[in-house]
């Protein structure tokens, strides 16, 4: 790789704050935290078949989901890189019940807070699937100079500053977006930076994937099956137009379709009220980073970076991706009940 081509995310973080003159660079730092944490994390995930880290904790989180040995590592290292930044004023995480406040001198005069899904899609750890961090960042609503509050914890997705997502896979790569662009990272293990490799990254506007667990499908309402049905079709024109792929791990599943294009759903179903998938360190920045490459993110009813969280793990169902398979299955989803 030609050096003088190569441009870290420190290089590239720095010269977007070029941008804002008004801008402390902050935000920047945050963002190098959170990529110094995930190479942290991306070591031990490298390994983890090699050392007795699988298998599980023995602790549940919050969502009464056994620990596995690297989701609390990724967790308490992410916790730890960001109380000692002076970057970020509390976290708050889907392994912990509470939002934690770090509440330093320093920390309390910090701008931003940050909540993140650590090691997203672990139950894949040890069958060595893709797995990921999710994260999304906040400017405080609190006042400056005093602890961040649940307030900062629970604002809508349209409230924003960057979100984005490490997948841990066949290569490691950090994608973030903040409301001017969506750009990806690979991390280069000889020099262990994350250096620029897909920038201004957009979502195809047409896909042809669906993504799904299909084998949800008795439990889903008949709008969902409807617009299964309708990828499951075949026409003259096309012959069967779409497939299917589902990993199981939301990052990775994200990230095909940001790259290729299509649709992820986890809809509400029969078990599920509002769907399994979190709102604040799941879909919110999800959602932020698909409509900033121009998809779309719906929670069937309204759109998901609008939606007012009332608590810090509620669960909202999500269809997000490409705006031709978006706009098809909401289409499916909110047809009026046809009188028998
Ligand atoms: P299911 C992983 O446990 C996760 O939270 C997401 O990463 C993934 O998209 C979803 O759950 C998979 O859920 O019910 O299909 O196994």
């Amino acid at each position: 790789m030609n050096p003088k081509k190569l441009m870290t995310l420190d290089e590239f973080t720095i010269q977007e704050t070029r941008k804002f003159p008004q801008a402390t660079g902050e935000l920047s730092a945050l963002l190098r935290d959170i990529g110094l944490a995930c190479k942290l994390i991306n070591k031990q995930v490298l390994k983890a078949g090699l050392v007795d880290i699988l298998g599980k904790h023995g602790a549940t989180n919050v969502q009464g989901e056994e620990q596995m040995k690297l989701d609390v590592y990724a967790d308490e290292t992410l916790i730890n890189i960001l109380r000692n930044s002076n970057d970020c004023a509390g976290v708050a995480s889907e392994e912990n019940d509470d939002f934690i406040c770090f509440g330093d001198e320093y920390s309390v005069n910090s701008k931003y807070v940050v909540l993140f899904d650590p090691l997203d899609g672990s139950s894949n750890i040890d069958v060595n699937a893709p797995i990921g961090t999710i994260f999304s960042i906040y400017r405080r609503v609190s006042p400056l100079g005093s602890p961040c509050t649940k307030e900062d914890f629970l604002q809508p997705g349209n409230k924003l500053m960057a979100a984005g997502y490490v997948i841990y896979g066949s290569s490691t790569m950090m994608v973030y977006a903040t409301k001017l662009s969506v750009n990806g990272f690979t991390l280069e293990p000889s020099i262990g930076e994350f250096c620029l490799s897909h920038p201004n990254m957009k979502c195809p506007e047409k896909g042809k994937i669906y993504s799904i667990n299909q084998g949800n499908t008795c439990k889903y309402n008949d709008g969902i099956k409807g617009f299964l049905d309708y990828c499951m079709e075949s026409n003259k024109e096309e012959g069967r137009p779409y497939s299917h792929r589902y990993i199981g791990s939301m990052v990775a599943d994200m990230h095909r379709t940001l790259i290729k294009g299509g649709i992820f759903l986890y809809p509400a179903d029969k078990s599920n009220a509002n769907g399994k998938l979190r709102l604040q360190y799941e879909c919110n920045p999800m959602a932020f980073l698909v409509e900033a490459a121009g998809g779309v993110a719906s929670t069937g009813t309204e759109n998901v970076l609008d939606v007012m969280p009332a608590e810090l793990h509620q669960r909202v169902p999500i269809f997000i991706g490409s705006k031709n398979l978006v706009n098809k299955a909401l289409e499916y989803v909110n047809a009026k009940e046809t009188v028998a």
